[in-house]
C-alpha cells in the first residue's frame, strides 16, 4: 500500500525536519510526504525544499502565497494526490501532537475501513496530561457538540490525524468543502458519513506541541461553532453511495 501523508505547515521550522525523520524511519515500505506550506516567515518552506532535494522520490512541497488556512491546504493537497498513484492519503499536524508511530496503527486499521481516525475520545485515547482542566473541557465539549448535532459515528470529530482510502476521497465532492479552520475535520467526516463510508478509531495520546505556537484563534472557534449548524443544509442532497 502506497501511503502519502499531507502535512500542512505554518511556522514549523523546528518541528518539520524532526517529524520527517521520524516518519521516514517507520517500517512502511512505500511512504511519501507532501508538505503544504503557507509561506511561513520562519523559513519552513525553504527547509522543506532542502529536505525534498535529499529525498526527491519521497518528499514534495507545495508553496502557497500566504496563510490561507488549514482546510484549503488539505483540499489542495488532496487534489494534487488524487492525480497521482497513492493508495492511501494521510493527514497529520507538524508539531508532534500526533505521534508518528501511530501511523502504523492507522494503516493497519485502514485494511478494514474507509477512513482510519486517530481518536482522543475512545478508551485508551487521551489529551495532554498537563493541559489545564478548562482546555480539556473545551476540547471535549467541542467534540460532543459536533458529534451530537451532526450525529456522527465517531467520538473524535475535530482531530487532524487520519488516513483515507484514496477511493473514499475520490468519491467526495471536495470542491464543495468551505470549512477552513479545524471544523474542516468535522466537515469532511460529515461528508464521508453521509456518503456511507465506514470509520475506525484508533486511540491516541494528543501531546501539546513541543516547539512553536498554536494557530488556533477565536475566529477559528467561531467558524466551527457556527458551521456545524450549516453543514446539514449545505449537504442535504448527499446520499449513501451504493457499493
Ligand atoms: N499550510 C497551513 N498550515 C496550517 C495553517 N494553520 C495551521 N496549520 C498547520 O496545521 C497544523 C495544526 O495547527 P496547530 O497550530 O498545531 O493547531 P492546534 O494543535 O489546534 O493548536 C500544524 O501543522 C500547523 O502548522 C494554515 O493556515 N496553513
Ligand atoms: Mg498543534
Amino acid at each position: 500500500m502506497k501511503i502519502t501523508i499531507i502535512i500542512p505547515t505554518y511556522n514549523e521550522a523546528e518541528n518539520l525536519p524532526k517529524l520527517l525523520t521520524a516518519l521516514f524511519d517507520l517500517p512502511l515500505a512505500h511512504l511519501n510526504v507532501l508538505v503544504v506550506d503557507d509561506n511561513s516567515s520562519d523559513g519552513t518552506g525553504q527547509i522543506a525544499d532542502e529536505l525534498a532535494r535529499a529525498r526527491p522520490n519521497h518528499l514534495s512541497v507545495i508553496h502557497r502565497t500566504g496563510k490561507l488556512g488549514l482546510g484549503s491546504a488539505y483540499i489542495q493537497g488532496f487534489n494534487e494526490l488524487l492525480k497521482g498513484n497513492s493508495d492511501a492519503i494521510g493527514q497529520m499536524d507538524a508539531d508532534f501532537s500526533h505521534n508518528p508511530r501511530k501511523m502504523l496503527e492507522l494503516a493497519a486499521a485502514l485494511e478494514t475501513c474507509d477512513i482510519a481516525v486517530g481518536s482522543r475520545y475512545v478508551p485508551g485515547g487521551s489529551l495532554d496530561k498537563d493541559w489545564p482542566f478548562w482546555r480539556k473541557w473545551m476540547s471535549a465539549f467541542g467534540n460532543f457538540y459536533a458529534r451530537t448535532i451532526l450525529r456522527l459515528p465517531i467520538r473524535d470529530t475535530t482531530g487532524g490525524f487520519r488516513l483515507w482510502r484514496r477511493e473514499t476521497l475520490a468519491a467526495m465532492p471536495l470542491e464543495r468543502v468551505r470549512s477552513n479552520g479545524y471544523v474542516f475535520q468535522v466537515d469532511t467526516a460529515y461528508v464521508a458519513h453521509k456518503l456511507g463510508f465506514q470509520f475506525k478509531e484508533v486511540p491516541i495520546y494528543f501531546a501539546e506541541r513541543r516547539w512553536g505556537q498554536s494557530k488556533m484563534s477565536f475566529k477559528i472557534q467561531m467558524e466551527a461553532a457556527l458551521r456545524v449548524w450549516v453543514l446539514p443544509h449545505q449537504y442535504r442532497d448527499l446520499k449513501p453511495l451504493s457499493k
